[in-house]
């Protein structure tokens, strides 16, 4: 039976994936390299230090390590400009209804994200009460499709990861999910999150206890 859940941050209660978008852009852009909003898919869910990598792979493009280290800083920078002037409504839609919809029945909640700005992502939402455990990028060293994220949730929180359900928009989170043995949620489009159990375009579309009925089918 499903105990719990594991909410992926970026894409699934926030609407923070077109500001890494952006940014990683715009960096894109500076070092001459280009790439589309279908490439992106690849760095959702993945750290800082590899989306970069990746993006200088796709550009055939070498830096020394402290010119890496200055365009990861760069793009937090940006990436931090746009998340500064995020409100409210910048949570997604039906999102925050469901975290508290969850706890309401009882449910234990988790975060799992790949992000180092999660903290302050989920204050700004003024969300962080909600979450028994947050699980971010400055804990975690090993990146979605690794399910260390997601792992060290379930023992923070424990529980077993067959009892327990992840909500992830991107590719690497739900592989990271199903290797780790945890039930899975795709926020998104099932044509990109085949893998996962139950795919929704976002957290308005199904309720906690439509999840758990599913899954528990
Ligand atoms: P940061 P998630 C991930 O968050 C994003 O999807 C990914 O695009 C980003 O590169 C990664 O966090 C690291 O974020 O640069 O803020 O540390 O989707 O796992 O919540
Ligand atoms: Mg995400």
């Amino acid at each position: 039976t499903i105990k719990g859940f594991i909410f992926d941050l970026d894409g699934v209660i926030v609407d923070t994936a077109k500001f890494h978008f952006k940014a990683w852009h715009r960096l894109a852009h500076d070092l001459g390299i280009h790439f589309t909003e279908e490439e992106n898919e690849q760095l959702k869910g993945v750290s800082r230090r590899e989306s970069l990598q990746k993006i200088l792979d796709w550009g055939q493009i070498k830096l020394s390590e402290s010119e890496f280290e200055k365009r990861m800083a760069q793009k937090n920078d940006w990436y931090l400009e746009f998340v500064r002037e995020m409100g409210q409504e910048e949570a997604l839609p039906g999102a925050k209804e469901f975290l508290r919809e969850s706890a309401q029945l009882n449910l234990t909640i988790g975060l799992g994200s790949a992000s180092k700005n999660a903290r302050l992502i989920l204050d700004l939402l003024e969300i962080t009460p909600l979450f028994q455990t947050i699980i971010d990028g400055t804990v975690v060293s090993q990146s979605k499709p690794d399910p260390e994220v997601f792992l060290k949730g379930a023992e923070a929180l424990q529980m077993e990861p067959k009892s327990l359900v992840v909500f992830e928009d991107s590719l690497a989170g739900i592989e990271a999910a199903r290797r780790g043995g945890f039930r899975t949620v795709g926020i998104g489009s099932k044509s990109i999150l085949k893998d996962a159990e139950i795919v929704v375009s976002g957290l308005d579309q199904i309720s906690p206890v439509e999840v758990i009925n599913q899954l528990n089918f």
